[in-house]
């Protein structure tokens, strides 16, 4: 492929290729021959394995080094020539500094291998939400996992032209070592290096690195809004379309809510649900005074373990051609990929995803050493693949949102569903969520922590610069979509989630959708408005919450009731995280909201 005339990208890989002295440097066009070399390359090499081509045609499995298997967030920095710029949610690296350790890292551990180009559009090439990235790697498995995550390739390169600016993106494997294992963010040059790693979430610098850290950098300075938040459209009966964004931490469901399928009384009515978006959003203001989303991904990089024809027959329908996954157990009798709650039964003969012989006996789904697949094992699949995917997800526009939902992952506090006030209550609602944390980020699991608008890990400037962006962002739009919170992870005393979930947060969805357009009343909290149980449809729900315990409309006034006690816990604990951990940048309309909060609480 003939390289570019863009003098600044052409620089930029010349200095990069001093620096890590590749034996050969090589141009993604994106073309289906260049990519099947690639694939036949790494399978060769090992890097893939290629699955039953019958049942899984074009499917690969790859795994990882067992010390590299989920973002690292501790050795996440952003580099900004200010400390406090990066603020308090962010480890922060002096941009000199980190420029600097980074080189000696990298420099000459390309030799023996190829440095593949990889141009990339988020968005789609040429819609005005479009912003290109050129990421270089030493690692085929991160091209073609890009091939799947986003647009590549000549189109791209084009779209760049002679003059057009990107984000640079520099991935070097390295040796994988997590001693000098570092993402790091640079901002204030549109840049990113990400070294001694193969994990997707760290890698796939278009993902996590560009389209949330970067990205709400750019949204911040141009006036738009970059957001970890799926994107989904509901079908009326009447053929009458609403978008939703919601945002919840990593590893909480967003990709089963993206692809829900809804109970089936309301299938037989004609709802129908469509995914826009699985993970990002982009938001920005359109010409009617609404707020105007696109997914800027191509592809899904979603959990596998506890997918299933259940819990999610549209993001497993995604996964059966053209897909990679990564940290999956193995059924060698017909070379197909298994995880824990794919099956009931468990296969015979099957290798884990350390490529070790799985033994079913000793298999105990507690323990996470007994399993077969990594809990954060993932598969990487085309977007077009999933059979509910919106014909929305392609377009320039993007779609229309009429509510955004926030949400985490709490045991016990957070009522189900309720609606926030107006747009700066929503974006207090957002700025005091938090959630126990997953496999998704290395470090403890189940650990309680702030995460607002599931943004904790992904804001690339300072947290408090982040929140008055969120208001500044309402005063823009003349129709702002109503802000909802849920929490679909309530449980009993004896740890059972109370709420079935899955399909039937259809029910929850209608609520939310029926209070954008005014047509169900609710009741007014000192945290907002909550359903009336009776107002819930729970027509077909057929749940067991526990042995013999069936979920009834009591156990949905449990999980509606809000308890002032300790809602007043919950307003002064995060009085201190706005204080202590966030400072003085919170804007006033949040104090106010938190003030009010409290007072309702006492009274
Ligand atoms: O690992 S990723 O960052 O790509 C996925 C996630 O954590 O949400
Ligand atoms: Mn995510």
């Amino acid at each position: 492929m003939a390289n570019t005339k863009n003098k600044k990208l052409q620089d930029y890989v010349n200095e990069c290729a001093a620096l890590t002295q590749p034996d050969n440097i090589v141009w993604i066009d994106g073309s289906e021959k260049q990519i099947s070399m690639l694939k036949a390359m790494a399978v060769k090499s090992g890097e893939i394995i290629p699955l039953n081509q019958t049942k899984y045609p074009d499917c690969y499995l790859h795994r990882s080094d067992p010390g590299d298997v989920a973002r690292v967030e501790e050795k996440t920095f952003i580099c900004t020539k200010k400390e406090e710029d990066a603020g308090p949610t962010n480890n922060w690296m002096d941009p000199k500094e980190a420029y600097e350790l980074a080189n000696e890292i990298v420099r000459g551990s390309m030799k023996g291998r190829t440095m593949y180009v990889i141009p990339y559009s988020m968005a789609k090439v040429g819609s005005p939400f479009a912003k290109y990235g050129v990421e270089l790697t030493d690692s085929i498995y991160v091209v073609l996992n890009m091939n799947i995550m986003t647009r590549i390739g000549r189109p791209v390169l084009d779209a760049i032209g002679a003059t057009g600016d990107f984000v640079k993106g520099l991935h070097c494997k390295c040796d994988i070592n997590a001693d000098k294992r570092y993402i790091l963010h640079f901002p204030e040059d549109n840049a990113i290096i990400s070294i001694n790693s193969a994990y997707g979430g760290n890698v796939l610098l278009g993902k996590k690195c560009f389209a949330l850290r970067i990205a709400s950098y750019l949204g911040k300075s141009e006036g738009w809004m970059a957001e970890h938040m799926l994107i989904l459209g509901v079908t009326f009966p009447d053929g009458q379309k609403k978008y939703i964004a919601a945002a919840f931490p990593s590893a909480c469901g967003k990709t089963n809510l993206a692809m829900l399928i809804p109970p089936k009384h309301y299938e037989s009515k004609g709802y129908k649900i469509e995914c826009v978006g699985d993970d990002i959003a982009w938001i920005r203001v359109g010409d009617d005074g609404r707020l105007w989303a696109v997914n800027p991904e191509n592809g899904f990089f979603g959990i596998a373990p506890g997918t299933n024809e259940k819990s999610n027959p549209n993001a497993l329908a995604s996964t059966t051609k053209g897909t990679i996954f990564t940290n999956v157990g193995l059924n060698t009798d017909d070379m197909t990929p298994w995880w824990e709650g794919l099956t009931k039964e468990l296969p015979a003969h099957c290798i884990d995803w350390m490529g070790r012989p799985w033994n079913a006996a000793k298999f105990d789904k507690k323990d996470k050493s007994t399993c077969a697949a990594h809990p954060n094992s993932r598969f990487t699949a085309p977007a077009k693949n999933c059979p509910c995917i919106s014909p929305a997800f392609d377009s320039d526009q993007g779609v229309p949102l009429d509510a955004i939902i926030f949400g985490g992952r709490r045991a016990t506090t957070t009522p189900l569903v309720y609606q926030s006030r107006n747009w700066d209550h929503g974006v207090f609602v957002g700025s005091a969520m938090s959630s126990e944390t997953t496999a998704a980020a290395a470090g403890a699991t189940g650990v309680l922590r702030h995460d607002p608008m599931a943004m904790k890990p992904f804001i690339g400037y300072h947290v408090g610069d982040y929140l008055a962006h969120w208001i500044d962002m309402g005063k823009k739009v003349k129709n702002p979509p109503k802000i909802f919170n849920v929490n679909w992870f309530r449980q009993d005393d004896e740890g059972n989630f109370i709420w079935p979930g899955f399909g039937d947060n259809m029910r929850v969805i209608e609520w939310i959708l029926k209070r954008c357009e005014g047509t169900v009343e609710a009741e007014e909290t000192v945290i907002g408005y909550v359903p009336k149980a009776s107002d819930i449809d729970l027509e077909g729900l057929d749940y067991e919450i526990s042995k013999g315990h069936k979920f009834t409309e009591k156990d949905l006034g449990t999980i509606l009731e809000v308890n002032k006690e300790r809602w007043l816990g919950e307003a002064n604990e995060l009085e201190g995280y706005y204080t202590k951990e966030i400072g003085s940048r919170i804007p006033k309309e949040l104090w106010d909201c938190l003030k009010t909060l409290k007072d309702g609480c006492e009274k």
